[in-house]
């Protein structure tokens, strides 16, 4: 049984969502990061870095996002969440699940835990991540404004999981949330209404708003 230690509207809503598109059996572990369990040794056995999700598939122990998406596309090809091995697709695919978790994510972060930045200034951090996020949100804006359903293309696969729940992340940005650009707002209602999507807003307990 696939194991996910999870918290809700965190980045384990990835492979929570991957879960879900592939119809897999799963248990979701729920990590209290009010607690702090997420810094205690039982969970830092699984993950040094103390950050969540970790994923558990038999004796398999996985951390970062991108990773645990690729071993379950890659476990589970018949969901065709991936373009094959050697393809142009497959490379275009790799470079932006490598840019979303190490420019997109890596970014956000620091709106969230601005105080790790620079304790005194939280709201300048705040503000310069959503200053440097602009761009990058216009760049995905770009790449969907041939009107593609999906953000490869034709096929639904894992980059539009990270797009997804990294624009999620920006809602509530003082003036450019990641909704408000002319093609990602409608692209990002379309992977909201997917039924998988829905599965786990529902779990998580959350707003159907991105
Ligand atoms: N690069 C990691 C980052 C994960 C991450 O930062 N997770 C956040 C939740 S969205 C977390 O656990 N934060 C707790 C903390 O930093 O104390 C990944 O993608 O798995």
């Amino acid at each position: 049984m696939i194991r996910l230690h999870h918290s809700n509207s965190s980045a384990a809503m990835a492979p929570h969502i991957v879960l879900e598109e592939l119809g897999l059996p799963f248990e979701l572990v729920p990590v209290d990061t009010a607690t702090g369990a997420h810094r205690q040794a039982p969970y830092l056995r699984l993950n040094p870095n103390g950050v969540i999700p970790t994923l558990e598939d038999g004796e398999l122990v996985l951390y970062e996002t991108v990773a645990i998406l690729m071993h379950l596309a890659d476990t589970h090809p018949e969901g065709g969440l991936l373009p094959a091995m050697g393809t142009p697709e497959r490379a275009q695919a790799m470079k932006w699940l490598i840019w979303s978790t190490n420019t997109l994510q890596a970014t956000l972060i620091a709106y969230f835990y601005p105080e790790r930045w620079a304790p005194d200034h939280p709201a300048e951090v705040k503000a310069t991540v959503q200053a440097r996020i602009r761009p990058m949100l216009q760049q995905l804006d770009e790449v969907l404004a041939d009107g593609r359903p999906w953000f490869m293309g034709a096929a639904f696969s894992l980059v539009d999981v990270m797009v997804f729940m990294l624009s999620r992340w920006t809602r509530h940005f003082d003036d450019h949330p990641a909704r408000g650009f002319p093609h990602l707002g409608p692209y990002l209602q379309r992977v909201l209404a997917r039924p998988a999507v829905q599965r786990v807003f529902a779990r998580e307990g959350l707003q159907p708003f991105v």
